[in-house]
């Protein structure tokens, strides 16, 4: 491994790593806010907003692309033997490095708070769509990169399997440049100039469509390396072998074509968007949710093949016989906590879908709850468990502490269910997210106080102090690791699972081109009526909107101005 592909790698973990501090401070902040512990709008000069906007770009953001990059490299290095060209991993780590400084010191000095989801009417300073348009066009450098090294690998292996690990890095990347198209036209051409003063009108339903056309494939980027481990190392931990390859090449390809489509299920509530494209939407996610019901199955499977040849016999036991707490494996307990989380995950995500369910549940609790079971659960335990593997073979470091990192993945299992549940409970009885409940609705003395949603914060605070405790331990060891002293070799390496079958490559599992086509094709049949839709119900309008109401000042003059003309008329 050469120096300075090493010095990438490590700063890709280390950055994020120490950034993380700051978002689960956040995070159990919030969940001390929410139930009513804190009354105030801030503590130590953050207010709830700008904590819940750092809690969501530190950790939803830039945490999970600055790993999708250091993961790919990793990959890159281990299957095709080869590093990527210099060119494109340094600048891609800079210009990551660079956004994501200037993010952070906007988030910080109260100059961002416009929320992980930045669309209009909230606004941020325009350096923010700046800075996260670097952290975005630095991880599709890094892709161009591993390209051209693919490319050289195909010309010396002309008959080789392009490893699964490769294909599902590829269709990740491609899905995300894909999908950050519309936000980068969201950011550059419309929040930008606006945020800047030197535009006055704004779409919003507008900006929220182009922000959910990306939005919803991104959760498919935070959760395709987590699948990635989890067919392609999880069965070698585990001690077995991955069921079927070809099943899991076409999960993988089945989000290529599934992923972009979908976003306007998170604009179920938004008048501008037609029954039709709801309808069609609703189904098109519940198709993206086949993938992950493969996956169930698939790694369900390759995990009863290794109980089994660990010693296991009858219907259920081999789930006994796999390797919880064992320290040497500890890469299993973040795998397996983290796939225990996604089934809720996966199944409340499935309610959110549900058009007439989606009613119930929007704005509410419940959406926190699910996607903690997703992004907080599967993705992140990966990231936490490759992030100080990869570490340590890279910097030729030994892991400090093992047995507390082998104990933080069940810690933070057991926190995230209580989180969630306690998020979803309340999201069923009206709470609302987004926002500062202490202050209201869980103070006592304030007008407003709800009993009813006592019990439901609480429960979720009880998981979100588990979590900060799992998460503390997990840093000391992670920066004791990385303070320690090299003693090994420095590698790229990675477990590498074997398949049982030897199944014959079907081609169109290896070709991703007519899957990038059918990509493009379903993304348009969505986005055309969408688009219709917003061009139909909304238009640019001045941006006139007060602190204390979310409503446009400008369309409340035009419409008062237009009722007294026809008042005059009458009279
Ligand atoms: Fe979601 C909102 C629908 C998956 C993240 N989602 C969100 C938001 C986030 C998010 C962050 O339709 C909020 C955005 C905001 O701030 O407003 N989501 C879905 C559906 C799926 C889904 C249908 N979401 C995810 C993933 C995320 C994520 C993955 C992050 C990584 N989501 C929605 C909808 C909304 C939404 C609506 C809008 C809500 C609203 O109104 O605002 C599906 O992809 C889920 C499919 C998953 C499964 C589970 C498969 C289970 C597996 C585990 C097997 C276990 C094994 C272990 C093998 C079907 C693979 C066995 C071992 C033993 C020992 C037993
Ligand atoms: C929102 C707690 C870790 C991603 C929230 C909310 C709570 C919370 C209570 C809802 C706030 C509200 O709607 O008013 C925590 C705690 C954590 C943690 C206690 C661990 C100590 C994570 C992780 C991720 C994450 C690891 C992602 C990798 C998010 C996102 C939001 C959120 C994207 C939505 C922000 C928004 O509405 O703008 N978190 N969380 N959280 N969390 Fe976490």
């Amino acid at each position: 491994i050469s120096k300075s592909f090493q010095r990438t790698i490590l700063t890709g973990l280390f950055m994020p790593m120490s950034l993380f501090i700051l978002g689960v401070y956040n995070g159990v902040m919030q969940t001390l806010y929410r139930a009513g512990v804190l009354q105030q709008e801030a503590v130590a000069g953050i207010n709830y907003y700008q904590g819940l906007t750092m809690h969501g770009v530190i950790n939803a953001i830039v945490l999970t692309t600055f790993f999708a990059v250091v993961f790919g490299h990793v990959i890159m290095g281990h299957y095709l033997k080869k590093e990527p060209p210099k060119w494109s991993y340094q600048t891609s780590m800079i210009l990551m490095v660079v956004g994501t400084l200037i993010d952070v010191v906007l988030m910080v000095l109260g100059k961002a708070q416009a929320l992980y989801t930045f669309y209009a009417p909230l606004k941020n300073s325009p350096l923010f769509y700046v800075g996260t348009s670097l952290l975005i066009i630095g991880s599709w450098i890094a892709f161009f990169g591993w390209i051209a090294t693919y490319k050289e690998w195909r010309k010396e292996n002309p008959d080789a399997k392009m490893p699964i690990a490769v294909l599902a890095t590829f269709v990740n990347f491609t899905m995300w440049v894909i999908a950050s198209i519309p936000v980068a036209y969201e950011s550059l051409v419309i929040l930008l100039p606006w945020s800047a003063g030197w535009t006055e009108d704004i779409n919003v339903p507008l900006t929220r469509m182009l922000f959910w056309m990306f939005g919803h494939p991104l959760v498919y980027f935070w959760l395709l390396p987590a699948y990635t481990a989890f067919y392609t190392i999880l069965p070698k931990v585990s001690g077995g072998k991955l069921y079927s390859g070809n099943a899991a090449r076409m999960a993988f390809l089945l989000f290529l074509i599934l992923s972009t489509p979908v976003g306007v299920h998170h604009q179920f509530s938004e008048p501008v968007m037609e029954q039709g494209t709801k309808m069609w939407v609703s189904i098109l996610t519940f198709a993206v949710s086949i993938p992950s019901f493969m996956t169930a199955f698939t790694v369900g499977a390759s995990l009863e093949v290794a109980g089994r040849k660990r010693g296991a016999k009858g219907l259920l036991n081999w789930m006994t016989h796999l390797p919880w707490f064992d320290s040497k494996n500890y890469l299993f307990g973040y795998f397996i906590c983290g796939l225990l989380l996604f089934i809720f995950g996966g199944l409340s995500g499935i309610v959110n879908a549900s058009y007439a369910l989606n009613q119930m549940v929007h704005n509410t609790g419940w959406v926190p709850g699910h996607f903690h079971m997703t992004v907080a659960g599967p993705t992140l335990l990966v990231i936490l468990g490759m992030s100080i593997y990869m570490y340590s073979k890279v910097s030729g470091k030994k892991i400090k502490m093992l047995s507390v990192v082998t104990i933080v993945p069940y810690l933070w299992l057991i926190g995230t269910a209580l989180l969630s549940h306690g998020l979803m409970a309340g999201g069923l009885m009206g709470e609302p997210r987004r926002t500062n409940l202490g202050m209201s609705y869980t103070n006592p003395s304030h007008e407003l106080f709800n009993q009813y949603w006592v019990p439901s914060t609480t429960t979720t605070m009880v998981g979100g102090i588990m979590m900060g405790v799992a998460a503390l331990l997990y840093f000391i060891a992670f920066f004791s690791t990385a303070f320690g002293k090299s003693t090994e070799q420095a590698s790229v390496e990675l477990p590498e699972a074997e398949e049982l079958h030897s199944e014959k490559p079907i081609p169109l599992l290896h070709n991703m081109k007519p899957w990038i086509i059918v990509s493009i094709i379903l993304t348009l049949i969505t986005y055309l009526p969408s688009l219709k839709n917003v061009f139909k119900y909304s238009q640019p309008v001045p941006n006139k909107f007060e602190a204390e109401s979310p409503v446009n000042t400008t369309k409340v003059d035009q419409k008062t101005k237009q009722i007294s003309s026809e008042n005059e008329k009458t009279k």
